[in-house]
């Protein structure tokens, strides 16, 4: 089985694919091993684990090939964040082509001009192509998809370039047209309400997805009631979980002046064997070095 008909199989049976952004195998391992459904190859995740801002500067190779070892490693269904689509609708074609190749069961591609700019950042430049441009990308898009499971999400920033709800619903309405078979909405405002207000006016066909990072507030009981949200993603909290963690361990070793204090708090080495598979490794030392 495919991984979109995976995807879209978790999500006729809960209702909701709950994914959690990662930005490497290992934090995709732990994101499986916490429950969640999915994982969010993000963009800016990867970015920050470059030390990069999220300005359309990583070759799709680099986050080609981290999405692809994030599946694997993982085993989940990866909803790969392609950003602009890596250019036109011609990059489209050979994008969407590499990614399910690589195993993506969904893409989410942003109707913002290339290169972009990162969405949450205050007083961003937040530059949009026109209707007609990104219908012709999502076309593109739908056109050279092998498995028609692959999920083809589109993602408007009309809210996040302050364009407002009618501007936001308009190129929903028009990207569903055009065969997409999500709408992912984006606000970077610090309650729910704007994209609260959005779900509820959305009359549209097809499922939406959010990425409530900037309004923490919005839970998954929340998310729920509004019954119209078929993707949830947990966009940055892995990058963002490690940074402080490691920010904190380091600190104590500088001031403590050696790691003896911080030892009860970080993992310990062999639940890092664990992750690596060093059991299984044992085994076939075993059974195959002679
Ligand atoms: C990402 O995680 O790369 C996203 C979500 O696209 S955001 O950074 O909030 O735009
Ligand atoms: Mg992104």
């Amino acid at each position: 089985m495919g991984s979109g008909t995976k995807l879209r199989q978790v999500l006729a049976k809960n209702g909701l694919v709950e994914a959690m952004a990662a930005h490497s195998p290992l934090s995709a391992m732990l994101a499986a091993e916490a429950g969640f459904d999915a994982i969010w190859a993000s963009g800016f995740e990867l970015s920050a684990m470059y030390g990069l801002p999220d300005i359309s500067l990583l070759s799709m190779t680099q986050h080609l090939d981290m999405m692809r070892a994030m599946g694997e490693r993982s085993g989940l269904p990866v909803v790969a964040d392609i950003d602009t689509g890596f250019g036109n609708a011609l990059n489209v074609l050979y994008a969407v082509e590499q990614y399910e190749r690589a195993g993506a069961a969904a893409i989410v591609m942003e109707d913002k001009s290339f290169p972009k700019v990162t969405s949450l950042i205050a007083g961003g430049r937040q530059d949009m192509v026109r209707i007609e441009e990104f219908q012709g990308k999502i076309e593109a898009a739908r056109s050279v998809r092998r498995d028609p499971d692959l999920v083809i999400v589109a993602r408007t920033e009309a809210l996040i370039a302050g364009l407002g709800q009618d501007e936001a619903l308009k190129r929903a309405h028009a990207y569903a047209a055009a065969g997409a078979d999500m709408i992912l909405v984006h606000s970077k405002q610090k309650t729910p309400d704007e994209i609260e207000s959005f779900v509820k006016a959305w009359d549209g066909k097809v499922p939406i997805a959010l990425v409530p990072t900037a309004y923490p507030q919005m839970t998954v009981a929340r998310v729920r009631e509004l019954k119209k949200v078929g993707l949830l993603i947990w966009g940055n909290h892995a990058i963002r979980a490690a940074v402080g963690a490691m920010r904190k361990t380091f600190a104590r070793i500088r001031k403590d002046g050696g790691i003896h204090t911080v030892e009860a708090d970080i993992a310990t080495v062999d639940e890092v064997f664990d992750l690596q598979g060093m059991g299984r490794v044992k085994d076939d030392e075993k059974k195959f070095l002679r």
